[in-house]
């Protein structure tokens, strides 16, 4: 509880996020039961309705995929760089122990019958004192306020980390792609994330003190408008906040699984600082809808089109990778390509929607819903999946069972097919989206995303089960658990012992020598005791 091991505080995050995925989860499915059939049904009051899409988001963007991601990067960062801990370990228990309180005031509204019903991105005068005078809406604000706080905290200390405690010899163009990514990544949370603290505080001093502050009230020269381009500053970002991790974790995969080295690998590096430039260039895209002048949307549109190009790069180079390797499909591997296909089509309705005649047209329709989740489900979700089966034999020094792993990953990925794909059809065809009822004629579609999203959630139980039965009773696994892995983590006992290494480590480019053709080396690296 009060250890300063990164790798124990990276298990607390795990904790955390499972139990917020869970939490956000069932929110979810009583959204979607809600749904499932035209009238009202389990929900009687619709204001209690509108409050739970923003929750739900809440609760999955900032106290789930977040968290989860900086939990495996907390075990596996300092590792993969040959360093005992992170540069501050005191700050690192710091930045996580805030996030439990703050998930308390965020979602406070639920204990006192006072729920914000503004969105997750409360956008004022919605969110203003006139439209939300509620206390649940203050403690919302303020919660997420400690959120920035906790992962600005937690990115400089992963930045301190990577700059300074690599062990000897490691250049910043070796480093492993999973560390590359969390570093990149800590970039945009310490460029974007101050950047929301500021306009929710903005926003708190507006509610607390109204007729002294005029931030986003026009009555006092305020721009509602203003806090539109604040909030996208950062959330634009943040969508690859919540998607760069993956990327990196994705890359480990499929390089150990294809037993061969990652295709393009200083390319690799660069599409993601390019995906992280692009990131905070494109943040008006979320508001083709406002009256912006058109010639600033069409250059949002251009701006936005070409994130594309590095994601696509990247894209290519994982195809490229497995290309010709041996591969094992086990469950981290399956977890990996099916987001590759599955990733694409979120890909791609995201191009759809950058397109401004379009984006008029799908606006805040089902069409938005399919694609964010098609990013953030079939995104971050299965590659956090994929990381943590790939890491869980190291972390826990047992292997899962690979039959339930597979069951888990068949069954997730063909229910969130089913849960969003017709939701595009939805959206095309009209259906607005945080809306209680909708038109009979949508019946049909939406009791199937609603089948699926029980049959998605039911699911989940199969992976907990599978984690809490192996960490007791799996296998035991050997240091080299997947006798692939060349990074520095997998050259350590399973678990790892407190210090991560017994001597100092040192590390060393090596040629991939024990499958197939050589191939010209460098990016393999190997730590010998
Ligand atoms: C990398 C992962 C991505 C994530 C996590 C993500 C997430 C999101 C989210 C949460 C929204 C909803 C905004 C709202 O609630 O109003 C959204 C909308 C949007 N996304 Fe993405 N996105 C991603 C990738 C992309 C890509 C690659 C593109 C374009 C090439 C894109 C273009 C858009 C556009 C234009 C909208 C605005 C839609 C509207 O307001 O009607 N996104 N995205
Ligand atoms: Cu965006």
């Amino acid at each position: 509880m009060c250890t300063t091991d990164a790798k124990r505080i990276g298990v607390l995050y795990l904790l955390f996020a499972t139990f917020m995925a869970l939490w956000g989860g069932i929110l979810s499915v009583i959204i979607r039961l809600e749904l499932a059939a035209h009238g009202p049904h389990i929900i009687t009051d619709a204001s209690f309705y509108n409050a739970l899409p923003g929750m739900h988001a809440t609760a999955m963007i900032f106290f789930f995929i977040i968290p989860a991601f900086t939990g495996v990067a907390n075990f596996v960062v300092p590792i993969q760089i040959g360093a005992p801990d992170m540069a501050f370990p005191k700050l690192n228990l710091a930045a996580f122990w805030i996030l439990p309180p703050a998930a308390i005031l965020t979602f406070a509204g639920f204990f006192m019958n006072s729920l914000p019903e503004f969105g997750w991105t409360a956008y004022p005068p919605l969110s203003n004192s006139v439209y939300s005078p509620i206390w649940g809406a203050d403690f919302w604000v303020i919660g997420l306020i400690l959120v920035g706080v906790s992962s600005t905290l937690g990115a400089v200390n992963f930045l301190a980390t990577v700059f300074n405690m690599r062990c000897k010899g490691m250049k910043m163009f070796q480093l492993p792609l999973f560390t590359w990514a969390m570093t990149v990544t800590s970039f945009l949370i310490l460029a974007a994330t101050p950047v929301l603290t500021s306009a929710l505080l903005m926003l708190t001093f507006e509610r607390m003190f109204p007729g002294v502050f005029y931030f986003f009230n026009p009555a006092g020269g305020g721009d509602p408008i203003l806090y539109q381009h604040l909030f996208w500053f950062y959330s634009h970002p943040a969508v690859y906040i919540m998607i760069l991790p993956g990327f990196g974790m994705v890359s480990e995969v499929i390089t150990v699984f294809s037993r061969k080295h990652i295709f393009g690998y200083v390319l690799m590096v660069w599409s993601m600082i390019a995906i992280a430039v692009l990131g905070f260039l494109v943040w008006a895209h979320h508001m083709f809808a406002t009256g912006i002048a058109l010639e600033i949307r069409v250059g949002f549109m251009f701006l936005t089109m070409l994130i594309a190009v590095p994601t696509g790069i990247k894209i290519f180079s994982w195809l490229a990778t497995m290309w010709g390797g041996s591969i094992k499909f086990d469950t981290p591997m399956l977890y990996a390509t099916g987001f590759l296909a599955m990733f694409t089509i979120g890909g791609l309705s995201g191009v759809v929607l950058a397109s401004v005649p379009v984006d008029i047209q799908l606006h805040d329709t089902y069409y938005v819903v399919a694609h964010i989740h098609y990013v953030l489900v079939a995104g971050s979700l299965m590659t956090a999946f994929a990381g943590v089966y790939f890491w869980f034999p190291k972390i826990t020094g047992r292997f899962y069972n690979e039959l339930l792993g597979k069951v888990h990953f068949w069954l997730t990925a063909i229910f969130i097919n089913v849960t969003f794909f017709v939701q595009h059809w939805l959206g095309m065809k009209g259906m607005p989206r945080r809306y209680y009822d909708y038109d009979p004629a949508f019946e049909l579609a939406n009791m199937v995303s609603s089948v699926g999203s029980v049959v998605l959630f039911l699911a989940q139980f199969i992976f907990i089960a599978n984690m809490l039965w192996s960490m007791r009773n799996g296998k035991i696994a050997e240091g080299n658990a997947w006798k692939d892995g060349f990074t520095l983590e997998w050259q350590i006992t399973s678990p790892p012992d407190h210090h991560n290494f017994h001597h100092e480590p040192y590390w060393k480019p090596l040629i991939r020598q024990h499958v197939g053709p050589d191939q010209p080396g460098g990016l393999w690296h190997r730590y010998d005791d």
